[in-house]
């Protein structure tokens, strides 16, 4: 790993404001929007289709439409500029970029082949019944233990075991997993308090990270074995199949545990919508593309335009950034039909919680199956959820989830019916 120059990262562009384009002022990265963004994108995507950020001197858009529009148009809106705040044509990245997500097509396409097979719905199957077993194990320990953090106890345990398991890692070290996670995602926005405050508390991750994607440490019969399977067969590079190895501990764990602890908060929340899964458990999988949209997981990236070009019939500058708010587009109520209802019946339409496009979330598949088989192992055991406490969130320039949920899983009186 290359010397990192932290100071040049997401340094605040006062930029000039353009003309015509609506001007917003809130700043999506405070403690105060990202405890509640929904008033504040609600703003947003009032004030037009595309806006102007004046905190970070880029563009933004909010609006289902205008959201779709620029993730699918990556000719247009690139991602080897990185997708965030840092534009890396023209600033240090704090790590050497992605070479799946901070990357364009032809490139893209490669690596993005490779990857995609190995976490297809089809090489999935093989892991559901070890899935659903261990469900099965933590919820137990969960109604036994009667109280307990939904946070620490089945979020973070449920994919810190199943997921890390499945790409191949040592049992040992895991707990580096997280901090690393947390990186990643701040680094996506700017060089706040928040991302110094993490780097700070880094330690030893990264260089953990590192060794663990190598080959030698990777169990047989694990998704990084199979990167490094089609490594040996020449679809890509030895090098490149470790740093596809680190692209999964990047973006696997905060995003699946933040999900799973969104999907508590919301049932424990709305006892009625509980009990609907409770008492239909077929219903899973919808229910948590339900959570997806009401609490998307991932708030917002950035694109970077590779020319002039028009969008909402406003003019936007070569190399100018466009922060895309998936979390608002997904609760845009000219698109949803009571939009922040939360509500498991909803017909399922395309959110875009995994985002859209040629980097729609290549583990997408693999995220709804844990919260699905958690949300089942839950409807299997639990009558109730009741919070007992505020929960606490977690703060992170890009993802949301909390720290902590204070939670009694009331036993089903009756299991086996
Ligand atoms: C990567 C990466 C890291 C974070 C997120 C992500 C949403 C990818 O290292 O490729 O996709």
């Amino acid at each position: 790993m290359s010397q990192v120059s932290f100071e040049e990262i997401g340094k605040q562009k006062p930029g000039h404001t353009p003309r015509g384009v609506p001007v917003v002022a809130f700043d999506p990265y405070s403690d105060e929007v990202m405890s509640n963004p929904y008033p504040y994108y609600q703003e947003l995507r009032e004030a037009g289709p595309l806006v102007w950020m004046q905190r970070y001197g880029t563009y933004a858009v909010g609006s289902y439409s205008s959201v779709v529009r620029v993730l699918t148009d990556h000719a247009s809106f690139c991602s080897s500029a990185g997708v965030g705040l840092t534009n890396f044509h023209t600033e240090t990245p704090w790590r050497k970029p992605s070479i799946i997500l901070e990357v364009d097509p032809p490139d893209h396409s490669r690596t993005r082949k490779v990857f995609s097979r190995i976490l297809s719905p089809r090489s999935l199957n093989k892991l559901r019944e070890r899935f659903e077993q261990e469900a099965e194990a933590i919820v137990s320990r969960v109604v036994a233990k009667g109280v307990c953090d939904g946070v620490k106890d089945l979020a973070e345990a449920y994919p810190l075991k199943v997921f890390a398991d499945a790409v191949g890692l040592p049992p040992d070290g895991r707990e580096h997993l997280l901090p690393y996670g947390d990186m990643v995602f701040n680094a996506f926005g700017p060089q706040n308090d928040r991302f110094r405050e993490c780097l700070a508390r880094l330690g030893p991750s990264i260089e953990w990270i590192n060794e663990v994607c190598q080959r030698k440490n990777l169990r047989e019969d694990s998704f990084g074995a199979e990167l490094y399977a089609a490594a040996d067969a020449g679809e890509i590079t030895h090098e490149e199949a470790g740093m596809l190895v680190r692209t999964m501990l990047s973006a696997g764990l905060d995003t699946t545990i933040f999900t799973i602890g969104n999907a508590l908060a919301c049932f424990a929340r709305n006892p009625d919508q509980w009990a609907i899964v409770r008492d239909n458990p077929a219903i899973a999988r919808q229910a948590i593309e339900e959570v997806l949209r009401y609490d998307s997981t991932f708030h917002s990236f950035y694109r970077t335009a590779t020319r002039p070009v028009t969008l909402e019939g406003m003019q936007i500058e070569k190399n100018q950034k466009i922060l895309v708010f998936v979390a608002s587009a997904n609760r845009d109520t000219s698109h949803w039909a009571g939009a922040d209802t939360f509500d498991v019946h909803r017909k399922p339409a395309a959110n875009v919680a995994f985002g859209t496009g040629i980097h729609g979330c290549a583990g997408q598949m693999i995220a709804r199956l844990e919260a699905e088989i958690v949300l089942k192992a839950l409807a299997a055991q639990v009558e109730r959820i009741e919070l007992l406490g505020a929960p606490e969130l977690h703060f992170n320039n890009t993802v949301r989830g909390y720290a902590s949920l204070p939670l009694r899983f009331v036993a089903k009186q009756d299991k086996g019916d």
